[in-house]
């Protein structure tokens, strides 16, 4: 054999070895916490259905005090199959029922109280509506979830640990007869007042200890292994820290509860969390989670809905939807259809992935099996990852063809744990290198981030992570371009009794009416602020002329302008149109007094609490006096939660003085801020 030949011979024994040894390079260890296989199939969930429906529905309320008759609940054309099609083609992958809300009316006959639909005209009393969902959900294919209010308005023995006895029998009820489980919420809500069996008081009990969640979730996860738990002591996720539908970019999965300060801090999830908790974000299509046909013109836009899906999905959370359903049994029409078009806009934005065919290379690599091509090969469970010790790397796509682009899409793979700290995102073009610009921070990614930067002309695309915890695990990169989708305008009036209103996008004409008529080019161009110093009607639409598209149309009503009122010094904030700055009620006194110029026929009142971001001391309980004399009170049931405007109607009475009493704040702290407060009149 010639020299030669031994050379080719050990070249090819050399290379096989080298390859094989690429090829059994293991994993990179995993950094804890890591997902449960549970977890990570339920973060593969990413968007499901809410029902808020019950007595509350048929009473107007949010938090029904537990005193309101079971024979009020009517739905006239119950049909849970027109929800469950609803949630379908809302692209919509479950939905969680409130079985019970906190006034303890249970939409299943129970055995454990009379408080159900078993004493309401409904089906004869003989309807189950646990039973007819979960029905629906099996019939489609969607999955099915409870929620089970732990605080209970109603139950005479609320506060001791008979009813803990009565809530976990309701529990064995619902996890035993309704099917597969994918999610079972426990509510932390607890206001400690409520009927009470008509002893209406306010008991206070240490939800960490009464309501036995770990004896709760041991009873759910036998029947059902893969449902996860929200809520109590003992949760498998994590609540997202308010009831907007948001999270933070910067969004951790790891969390510690004992590590919390505020509940707000899961907003962001812990970077030095030591549980995997992956965080969910609730929110209402409309303001409330009940249905009250005041709010019939307050769903959410599409470009907020949208919007939303980005600060949820795009930012490494579960988005769960709440649809508020109607007095007859059904999800509006309204409604049903911002849902849909909701999804077909997201389906629509996110259609044509152009990195699907792109060369992918990367400044490093663990071997062959973790190539970087792992990224865009569309298989889940395979990805591209770096060398021990190596936490700094780059992936550069280049485009064929080169392509405008606005969307970037990264996701880890999270059963090795979430890692990345900071990446950045470039574009080339004209072999010139640019970074993009992003709507938020880059720094963590998760099961998925979605970057959303100011459209770019790319020639190749390059992310650059610059920190993590350890060595890089990514799955799936995919690049899209969104079309523009405009956002309806916003409309403020002022101390000056100035309308301003407000553009979501650049380049666009917004026109505007006011005497309550659709606005069309035909209508009134808006250029600056004008007075309208009476009552009115403003909407205004924006529109863009080199697409020929227009937004939204934006409706505010407008009460007596702020000239009408007498006020001075601080409080003027409250007239100002901006919920954002804030009069604190004078310490000792709890209330603000404003005077009117001449007497007005005074049919209620709005209040919006103070809507700077993580803001404390809304007003929960309240006393309203005009002139004097005590013409309404009562709750502001979920402002802590949910600080959202309230509005109070009452019998008209005539006065000129009215003053808004805090008789409680949600908070129990020594401030109590208003954001904006007007009287209703007729
Ligand atoms: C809150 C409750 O108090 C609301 O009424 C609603 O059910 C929401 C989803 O959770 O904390």
């Amino acid at each position: 054999m010639k020299p030669t030949h031994h050379l080719l011979i050990w070249g090819v024994c050399a290379a096989t070895w080298l390859l094989s040894a690429c090829n059994n390079v293991p994993p990179p260890a995993p950094v804890l916490p890591v997902p449960t296989p549970e977890q990570i199939a339920w973060h593969k969930l990413e968007t499901y259905a809410f029902v808020h429906f019950g007595l509350n529905t048929f009473n107007d309320l949010e938090w029904g005090y537990g005193n309101t008759p079971a024979s009020t609940f009517n739905p006239t054309d119950l049909d849970c199959d027109q929800w469950v099609r609803t949630f379908k083609a809302a692209g919509l992958k479950g939905v969680i029922l409130t079985a019970k809300h906190h006034d303890g009316f249970c939409l299943w006959p129970t055995a454990t109280t009379e408080y159900s639909v078993k004493n309401s005209p409904w089906r004869e009393g003989k309807g189950d509506m646990v039973r007819e969902l979960s029905d629906a959900c099996h019939k489609h294919g969607l999955k099915f979830g409870i929620y089970l209010s732990p605080w209970d308005r109603n139950s005479e023995n609320y506060g001791q640990p008979g009813y803990v006895e009565k809530f976990h029998a309701q529990m064995h009820e619902l996890i035993s007869n309704y099917g597969p489980l994918f999610e079972y919420w426990f509510d932390g809500a607890n206001g400690g007042d409520g009927w009470y069996g008509g002893a209406n008081e306010k008991r206070s009990i240490d939800a960490k200890t009464y309501y036995k969640y770990e004896e709760a979730r041991e009873a759910i996860k036998k029947l059902h292994p893969q449902a996860m738990i929200f809520g109590g002591t003992v949760p498998d996720i994590r609540w997202i820290g308010n009831e907007e539908g948001w999270a933070d970019a910067t969004q951790w999965s790891p969390y510690s509860y004992e590590k919390e300060k505020h509940y707000t801090d899961s907003q962001r999830g812990m970077e030095d969390g030591d549980k995997w908790m992956g965080g969910e974000c609730d929110v209402s299509i409309r303001p409330g989670w009940f249905y009250h046909s005041r709010e019939d013109h307050q769903i959410k836009s599409l470009a907020r809905l949208v919007d939303l899906y980005y600060r949820s999905i795009g930012h490494n959370t579960n988005f769960l939807l709440n649809f508020p359903v109607a007095l007859n049994g059904k999800i509006t029409p309204n409604d049903s259809t911002r849902a849909v078009e909701w999804y077909q806009t997201i389906r629509n934005e996110l259609k044509t992935n152009l990195l699907k065919d792109a060369r992918v290379e990367a400044s490093n690599t663990r071997g062959r099996k973790y190539a970087p091509a792992r990224v865009t090969d569309g298989d889940w469970d395979t990805y591209w990852a770096t060398e021990d010790g190596v936490m700094q790397a780059s992936l550069t796509f280049t485009m064929s063809p080169a392509s405008e682009v606005n969307r970037l899409l990264l996701q880890e793979y999270i059963p090795l744990g979430q890692r990345i700290k900071s990446f950045k995102i470039e574009y080339e073009e004209n072999a010139q290198w640019k970074e993009v610009e992003p709507v938020d921070e880059t720094t963590t990614i998760g099961y998925k981030r979605i970057v959303r930067f100011k459209t770019v002309h790319a020639e190749k695309l390059r992310v650059t992570f610059l920190d993590a915890k350890g060595p890089l695990c990514i799955n799936n990169v995919e690049a899209y371009l969104a079309p523009a989708l405009l956002t309806e305008p916003t409309i403020t009036r002022d101390l000056e009794d100035k309308v301003h209103i407000q553009a979501g996008e650049q380049n666009v004409i917004i026109y505007y009416t006011t005497d309550g008529t659709e606005p069309t080019q035909e209508s009134a161009t808006y250029d600056q602020p004008f007075v309208l110093d009476r009552k009115a009607t403003v909407k205004a639409v924006a529109y863009d002329a080199t697409f020929d598209k227009y937004s939204p149309v934006t409706t505010t009503q407008f009460d007596i302008p702020a000239k009408m009122y007498r006020v001075e010094g601080n409080a003027t904030a409250v007239l100002d149109g901006n919920g954002y700055t804030t009069y604190y009620l004078p310490k000792g006194k709890q209330a603000l007094t404003l005077r009117l110029v001449q007497p007005q026929t005074i049919s209620g009142f709005r209040y919006t609490p103070n809507q700077s971001r993580d803001a404390q001391g809304h007003i929960s309980n309240y006393r309203f006096y005009v002139d004097g004399k005590l013409v309404s009170s009562g709750e502001f049931s979920n402002i802590k939660a949910n600080p959202i405007e309230q509005v109070v109607h009452f019998a008209p009475v005539i006065g000129k003085e009215v003053k808004l009493e805090s008789v409680r704040n949600a908070d129990d702290v020594k401030s109590t801020g208003i954001g904006e407060f007007s009287v209703l009149t007729e």
